[in-house]
Order: structure tokens, then sequence, then C-alpha cells
């Protein structure tokens, strides 16, 4: 059979007063084209694990209308996407089940709404596909007939024993940025998480020469390669954390990940983070104002209990040149008119390099989306195009809907306008060179 594997790709947002923001302000500009162009590495697992014998092609949708032709000559297609793009993918899929073409649909969205995707399907896939895909590949070719298939009917995925991508089949596409797994989920059950935890329940950590392995399978054919791990949580577990750290060093590669503020706690890993090539840190430190922190993960409130510790952690962590992207959620239910400038105040102080603000989201299948459900707080229901973290979908508790779309207008504008860019990073590079000057 020809397969392919199609990758929605591209960011989304509606909102048009942000949008046009964002066309402007440097610091949006920049972030939405580093991230922009990745490629879907859960396709690329898939692609690993088909069964010999197969023609496999990758595709991108970057719009839906606009999917490449080649599709309709394929026997059978998977597409991979998260909620906010799930209409665009079940339009292409309709399209291509018209033409004859048989339809596998999995990820995030389709796996705590699979009935909702098997109207617009041959085949749904719920939790992680690893081993589930030669399965389903292998009933397409007895033209069977299209089902739910669900990972936990299989044996579980062992992360030990995950291929190497087929990073091999992006071809020349011009990507800034190649992604790798260091581990799948999480510890944390944070209330409005909608990542990996909704595939896999437990934090698993993959062999550190595994993750060599894999890189330098990206570097074998883009020697220049920037690499963002596609990870929950990376340093959860701080020494196999510097194990990694030793083994990525001599590839003499730049890269990204995300994690929690811990990682900051042993100075060790810090001085590994950045001689191993880490050029920032993504963490989520959701808000400055350690009220409204409470309750938000669930197991141990562990955002509330480390609160505390952020400023330090951002300021051990540049200093050694390893730039932190804090983000914030505006709309927590604490949170008031008075948040907004107090992320101004924060990420000015701590001079943060980089700042991400979203909306609180209630992504389908997260216990957020369960709680504003029963308290009929979901203003767009079943309106999984607006789940871009850009879009107000929800009532906030202590704002309007329009009170919070105002100050986040009036946040973005600021944090991201040239002067306070140049503010902070200014900040960032007078620091770390005070930091290096005492160090030696
Ligand atoms: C890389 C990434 C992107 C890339 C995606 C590239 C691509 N084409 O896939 C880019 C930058 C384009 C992107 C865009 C967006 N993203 Co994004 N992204 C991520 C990130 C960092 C890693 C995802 C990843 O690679 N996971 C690893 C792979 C191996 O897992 P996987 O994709 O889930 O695949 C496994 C299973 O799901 C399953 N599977 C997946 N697809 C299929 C298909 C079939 C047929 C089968 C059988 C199985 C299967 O098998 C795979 C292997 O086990 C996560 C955050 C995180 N830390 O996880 C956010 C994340 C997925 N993104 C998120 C969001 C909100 C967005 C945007 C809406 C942002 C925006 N405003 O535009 C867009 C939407 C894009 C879309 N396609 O819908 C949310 C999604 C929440 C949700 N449930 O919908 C996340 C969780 C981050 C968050 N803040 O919560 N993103």
């Amino acid at each position: 059979m020809k397969i392919g594997f199609l990758a929605m790709s591209g960011v989304r947002a509606h909102d048009p007063k942000l949008l046009e923001l964002g066309l402007t302000l440097p610091g949006f500009v920049e972030r939405s084209k580093q991230v922009a162009a990745l490629p879907s590495l859960g396709l690329l697992y898939l692609a690993a694990v088909t069964p010999p014998g197969h023609e496999l092609a990758y595709f991108e949708a970057p719009r839906a209308g606009n999917e490449p032709d080649e599709l309709l000559d394929c026997d059978l297609v998977a597409i991979s996407t998260f909620s906010a793009q799930i209409f665009e993918a079940y339009a292409i899929a309709e399209r291509l089940r018209n033409a004859g073409v048989k339809v596998a649909i999995g990820g995030l969205h389709a796996t705590v709404r699979p009935e909702e995707a098997l109207a617009h399907a041959d085949h749904v896939v719920v939790g992680e596909g690893e081993n589930v895909w030669p399965a389903v590949v292998r009933a397409v070719e007895r033209r069977e007939p299209g089902r739910i298939w669900r990972a936990s009917d299989f044996e579980p995925v062992d992360v030990a024993n995950l291929p190497v991508p087929r990073y091999d089949l992006l071809g020349a596409r011009p990507y800034n940025r190649f992604t790798v797994q260091t581990s799948r989920g999480c510890p944390w059950r944070c209330e409005f998480c909608a990542s990996s935890v909704m595939l896999t329940e437990r934090y698993r950590r993959r062999p550190v020469e595994h993750v060599v392995r894999d890189l330098r399978a990206i570097l074998a054919l883009r020697p220049d390669a920037f690499i963002e791990f596609a990870d929950d949580n990376t340093f959860v577990d701080k020494s196999w954390g510097k194990e990694l750290c030793r083994a990525i060093e001599p590839l003499g590669i730049k890269w990204f990940t995300e994690t929690d503020v811990s990682v900051a706690d042993d100075p060790e890993l810090v001085d590994l983070l950045a001689v191993s090539g880490c050029r920032q840190l993504l963490i989520g430190l959701e808000s400055p104002d350690a009220s409204a922190l409470g309750g938000l993960e669930r197991r141990t409130n562990f955002k509330a209990r480390r609160a505390r510790d952020y400023e330090h952690a951002i300021d051990a962590l540049q200093s050694h040149g390893v730039t932190v992207d804090g983000c914030f959620i505006l709309g927590l239910d604490r949170h008031g008119p008075e948040i907004f400038d107090q992320v101004f105040e924060f990420a000015r102080r701590t001079a943060l390099y980089e700042v991400q603000i979203t909306y609180l989201t209630p992504f389908p299948g997260t216990p957020l989306h369960a709680r504003l459900e029963r308290e009929k707080r979901l203003l767009a229901p079943d309106r999984w195009d607006l789940c871009t973290l850009f879009d107000v979908i929800y009532q906030p508790a202590r704002m309007t809907p329009d009170e919070l779309r105002a100050g986040f207008y009036g946040l973005t504008d600021r944090l991201y306008s040239r002067s306070a860019m140049r503010e902070r990073r200014g900040a960032f590079f007078e620091r770390r060179q005070a930091a290096r000057a005492t160090r030696a």
C-alpha cells in the first residue's frame, strides 16, 4: 500500500485584534517563526513502526483546503492533529474518504473524543500509537471495517524500545527545528494540562544512549539542526538529567526543552545544561501571584509550593546563559485585573529573556474542562477550533471576558514592544556578564 502521514501544521488564533498585534510586535513574530514549522514527531514514530513492504510519504497541510494532491494517490492516510485543527483535519479526512482513501486519525484530540472522530475517519486511535498502528495497517490491508482502537488493549509502549523516528521522510523541507523526545509524561497533574498526560499515566525516561542515537540520525540529515525536546517535563529526575546533558555535550548541538522550576535546584545540573548547548528552557510559571497557584497542580500542589523559588531559579539559569521562556496563564480563577501589571513587572524584574502569555484554556478531556462544564462557564462548548490558547472560551471568575481580553491586548502590546524587549534582554545580558565575571 501507499501510506501517507499527514501533519496539520502551523499555529492558530482567531481573535482579530491579537492577530493584528501578533503581526506587528517583534517578540511575537520572533517566537511564532521559531515554532511555526515543526514536524510531527508522532507521525515519524508511526512511520518507523509501519510493517515493511509499504511505500511511505510524509505530508503537511498548513491550512485545510490546500492539503497536497498526492494524498489522493495513497491507500491509507494517517492524520495527526490537536484540538485547534481537528475540524480542518475532519474536512480533509472526508475529502480523502470520498476519493476512496482510507483514513486513520489519532493524537491528543482523537484520544479524548474518539466517537466524534469516528464520524469522520475510518479508524481512530486512542492513546500512544506505536503498538496499535501496525494492527491498523494490517486491518486496512485486509479491508476490515473501521473502528476505534485503544492503546490500552495492546502491550504498553516501552520507551526503552522506541525506534528512530523516520526523520528521513521529511526530505528537504525548511524546518527551523527538529523534535526528539527524551521522556514521556509528567509526574504532575495540573488541572489545565492537555499534553501527553492525556496519553500516558506514568512519567517515563528514555535511555540516554537512545536519545543520542536519535540526535545523530537528525544530524546526519541536517548537520546544523536546532533541537527541540518535545517533552512535557524533561528534568524531573536530576541525576538522569545530568547523564543526558553529559551524553549530548559532545554532539555540539543547540537545544531547547520544557521543564519545571525544580531544574534550578541542582547547581551541577545548571552547569551541565549550559555546557551541553541548552539555549532555552520553557517553564510554566503560570502566575507571578502565588495565591492564584493553590490547587492548580492536583497531586502535591507543586506549583503553589514552588512559587517562592521562581525568581531564584530564573536567575540561576539565566546567569549561566540558559535563557528562560517564562509562561503565564491569564485568567486563572484568582486573577483579577491587577494580574496584567503583575506579569509585566515580574518579567521586567527578573529580566525574563522570553515571555509567553496565553489564556486559560479548557481543552477537552482535562479536569479544567470538566469543572468549567459543571460550573456552566464554557462560552463556546465544542468549538474545538477555538482551543488555541489565544481565544477566550470560558467565563473568567473575577473578570468579564471583555476585561480579560482587553487586559491581554494591553499586556501583549507592552510585553512585546521593542522597548520592553530591549530592556529585558539588555538586563539579561548584563546579569549574565556580571555572573561570568564573578565566576572567573
Ligand atoms: C511540537 C508541538 C507543536 C508543533 C506540532 C507539529 C506537528 N505538526 O505535530 C506546532 C508548533 C506546529 C504546534 C502547534 C500547535 N500546538 Co502544539 N505542541 C507541541 C508540543 C511541544 C510537542 C508535541 C509532540 O511532538 N509530542 C510528541 C509526540 C510523539 O506525541 P503525539 O504527537 O501526541 O503522538 C503520539 C500519539 O498522540 C499518537 N498519535 C498522534 N497522531 C496520531 C495519528 C494516528 C493515525 C495514530 C494511529 C496515532 C497518533 O501516537 C504518537 C506516538 O505515540 C506539545 C507540548 C508537549 N510538551 O507535548 C504542544 C501541544 C501539543 N500543542 C498545543 C497547542 C494548543 C497547539 C496550537 C493550537 C497552538 C496554536 N495556537 O496554534 C497549534 C495547533 C496545531 C495543530 N496541529 O492542531 C497543545 C495541545 C492541546 C490539545 N490537546 O489540543 C500542547 C499539548 C501544548 C499545550 N500548551 O498544552 N505544536
